[in-house]
Formats: C-alpha cells, sequence, structure tokens
C-alpha cells in the first residue's frame, strides 16, 4: 500500500479549503505562494546570510551539514512578503484564533487569541546530512497530544531553492497531527515535500516532520516562519519593562527567571554564529561563551 502525502493546491485556493486539508492530514503544499521578487529578494538576503553562517554542531538535532541563520526580519524586509501573504496569514488566523469562552465575574467573555511571530529560521541542507529525528515543532511549547484540543502553532516552509525527496525536501508523516504523545513515529511513515522554489508546505505545530537526507550534489534552501498564539508568553513583558542594566545587575538565577533563558526544548533562544543559544550570555560581562542550547545541550 502506498504511503499517504500531503496535498498540493494552486494558489488561487481559499484559505478555508487549505485549512480543512490541514486539519485532516497535518499540512499541505501550496504552489507559488510567493510573487517572484520577494523569492529573489530572499534568495539574495539569504545568501549573505549563509556566506557567514557556519555548520551546526551536532547530528541529534540541528545537523553538522546544515547551516542555520534567524533573526529573519532584521535581515531581509521580503519577509513581509511571505508573513503578510493573505493566504498564510489567513490560514493561520483560520487555525489559531479560535476563540476562547472564559468568565469575569458572572459575565461570560469570547476572547479571540493574538497571534505572533514565534520563530524564523533559514535552513540549508548540504550533501551528505542525514536526516533530522522526526519532531513536531510544538515541543517548545511543551504541548499535549490530544489533551490540548487546539492548535499552538501555524508553521511555513518556504521552498528557497526547489524541495526534492532526493535533496533533503522537509519529511512529514501525514495523519500524525491526530496522534497522542504516546506513539513513536517511524522515519519509514514520512514523505518527502516535494516543491518548487516559492512554493511553501504549510503544518501545524502537532505533525510529526524533521529535514530530509541530503543525497543530491547541491544544497537544499527553506525559509521557516512561524505564527503561534501569543497568549503562549509573559502577561507582563519583562523584556521591555526591566532595562538591561539593571538586569545585568541581578544574580543569574533571576535573570532567567525574568525570561533570559532557554532550555531543551528551545524555547526562547537566539541565533548566534550559526548556533542556537541561550539568551541568558547577553547579560554576562566580557567574552560571552556561546554553547548552543536544545536536545544536545550540555549545560543548564
Ligand atoms: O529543514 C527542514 O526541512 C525541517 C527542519 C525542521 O523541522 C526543524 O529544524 O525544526
Ligand atoms: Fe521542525
Amino acid at each position: 500500500m502506498s504511503k499517504p502525502t500531503l496535498t498540493t493546491l494552486p494558489n488561487t485556493t481559499s484559505a478555508g479549503e487549505a485549512i480543512d486539508i490541514i486539519f485532516r492530514d497535518g499540512g499541505v503544499i501550496i504552489e507559488n505562494l510567493i510573487d517572484e521578487q520577494t523569492l529573489a529578494g530572499l534568495q539574495a538576503d539569504l545568501e549573505v546570510a549563509f556566506a557567514e553562517t557556519p555548520y551546526g554542531e551536532d547530528d541529534d538535532f540541528v545537523g553538522s551539514r546544515t547551516r542555520r541563520t534567524g533573526a529573519l526580519f532584521a535581515r531581509s524586509r521580503h519577509m513581509l512578503g511571505l508573513a503578510l501573504n493573505p493566504l498564510y496569514l489567513e490560514i493561520a488566523r483560520g487555525i489559531l484564533q479560535a476563540p476562547v469562552d472564559i468568565w469575569i465575574g458572572q459575565t461570560r467573555h469570547t476572547i479571540i487569541p493574538d497571534i505572533q511571530v514565534g520563530v524564523t529560521q533559514g535552513i540549508q541542507i548540504y550533501p551528505g546530512q542525514g536526516s533530522q529525528p522526526l519532531h513536531r515543532d510544538d515541543m517548545v511549547f511543551l504541548w499535549r497530544h490530544p489533551e490540548y484540543k487546539r492548535e499552538g502553532r501555524v508553521q511555513v516552509m518556504l521552498a528557497v531553492s526547489d524541495f526534492t525527496e532526493e535533496n533533503g525536501g522537509t519529511l512529514v508523516i501525514p495523519g500524525s497531527h491526530r496522534w497522542d504523545d504516546e506513539r513513536m513515529p517511524r522515519d519509514e511513515e514520512a514523505v518527502a515535500t516535494a516543491m518548487t522554489a516559492g512554493s511553501v508546505m504549510i503544518f501545524i505545530g502537532s505533525t510529526y516532520h524533521g529535514g530530509g537526507m541530503n543525497h543530491s550534489d547541491g544544497p537544499r534552501t527553506g525559509l521557516t516562519m512561524a505564527y503561534d498564539l501569543a497568549n503562549l508568553r509573559q502577561e507582563e513583558n519583562q523584556y521591555l519593562s526591566v532595562p538591561l542594566d539593571t538586569l545585568r545587575e541581578m544574580p543569574e538565577e533571576m535573570q532567567r527567571l525574568l525570561g533570559w533563558d532557554s532550555g531543551k526544548n528551545y524555547m526562547g533562544y537566539i541565533q548566534r554564529d550559526g548556533k542556537m543559544i541561550n539568551p541568558q550570555v547577553l547579560l554576562q560581562p566580557g567574552e560571552q561563551p556561546t554553547a548552543a542550547v536544545g536536545l544536545a545541550m550540555r549545560t543548564a
């Protein structure tokens, strides 16, 4: 029996149709989502960023034949062409902004959650890179399935170069968004995302996926960003409430408790020199050690 694959839709599809398919399969491919000018701009800006980005340090998750760059809204004005793409934004809002009913006193209020950008990353997979372990990106929130009964993240993977099975097009397990947290993903259940540059794969945080093995003779370049539920953050924004000079005088434990921290699930990292590092190092005096955080992290 052949494996289930993701559906490919034209960019003229309605958000409603795409959302139905995402809820059915966990993701969908949309052809030529962004225009040629945006694609060319992102290609050029990412090329500059990757030229100064070393390979990742480990093969546990980030890939030692993979370059990763971040802070993409600082690096490219063309990010707006992706982030404000009406179809992607409508799909993200349609999935994430499911209303929540609460009581305040005896009055019932319906809250529409806000959404915000949760992550940006350029990912360039080179020949020789093996496949990434399959995972759910909502692991950063330690999301529980099916208990949470809603989605926390709607992610887009833009093909900056063509994605093929041969060059490491993102591996996805269709339908895996419905699995509980006990079920282990198996490599043989995953299918590669094949799409031309400018097309995207839109998927939800609960779908198992991972970078594919590149056994072609050239790099595969992808750009990912996510819209997340904006309530998954501090109520009072501590980053903007406490000046850096005040923070620097505090014990490290307090700095971490104010949010200057990131753990094994990567939540809160910043990208530096190809690594995802803990923001707490920015508060340390002098030369800053930049040990990578994440699943392979060796220090707290
Ligand atoms: O590069 C890819 O295709 C997917 C990468 C990924 O899923 C990740 O790094 O979380
Ligand atoms: Fe991922």
